[in-house]
């Protein structure tokens, strides 16, 4: 048992029947809860944002879901409302196993940033406090599955290796969204900066 399990946003809104399902979401808790026990920490991400937050298209008058739309960090895609906090669709999935989980990590509570990824918000320069976290417990290999692939699961990744992480992430354990070739984007983005899939 060595490093840790990263799960990623394994919340009801990003299954089937959520507000920003990702196909086949469902699909992988099983699997995933079977994993828990090959390490020697797991910990989960959850997206938790504040109603109105910034990322929606509902917050943007005259955007619709999935247009792109210029932040002072960047580029942001706007997404239906999706993980507000204390809803259903930001619990965990329900068979998802949560005994066995050291630390639940929430991101995307600042209303006006979004964070994809688990290490830093999409500013690339507000941590989150999970380096922090990882590296005081001694963890420097990480194995990261979730939702979505190419997405919260791929920022996660790509931030994990630039701050020095051994990184691999299970693919057959994640499931993506492929919104206008984000998916090809992240596998090779993820591979050039040094991340295993397997
Ligand atoms: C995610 C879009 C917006 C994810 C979270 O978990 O991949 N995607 N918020
Ligand atoms: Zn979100």
């Amino acid at each position: 048992m060595t490093g840790a399990l990263i799960v990623i946003d394994m919340q009801n809104d990003f299954c089937p029947g959520g507000a920003l399902a990702v196909a086949g979401g469902d699909e992988i808790v099983d699997g995933i809860n079977a994993r828990m026990a090959d390490f020697s920490a797991v910990i989960l991400a959850q997206d938790w944002h504040p109603a109105g937050h910034s990322s929606f298209a509902s917050s943007h008058p005259g955007a619709q879901a999935m247009d792109v739309t210029d932040m002072p960090y960047g580029p942001q895609i706007l997404w239906p409302d999706h993980c507000v906090q204390g809803s259903v669709g930001a619990q965990f999935h329900s068979k998802l196993k949560t005994n066995r989980v050291d630390l639940i990590l929430r991101k995307g509570t600042n209303p006006a940033i979004d964070s994809y990824s688990a290490f830093f918000e999409n500013d690339h320069q507000t941590p989150t406090g999970l380096d922090g976290y990882l590296r005081t417990r001694g963890m420097t290999a990480l194995t990261m599955v979730g939702l979505a692939l190419d997405f919260c699961v791929n920022f996660s990744a790509v931030d994990a290796a630039r701050l020095g992480y051994t990184v691999q992430v299970e693919t057959s354990l994640c499931r993506g969204i492929n919104a206008a070739g984000s998916m090809d984007a992240a596998l090779s983005g993820m591979r050039a900066a040094g991340v295993t899939l397997i």
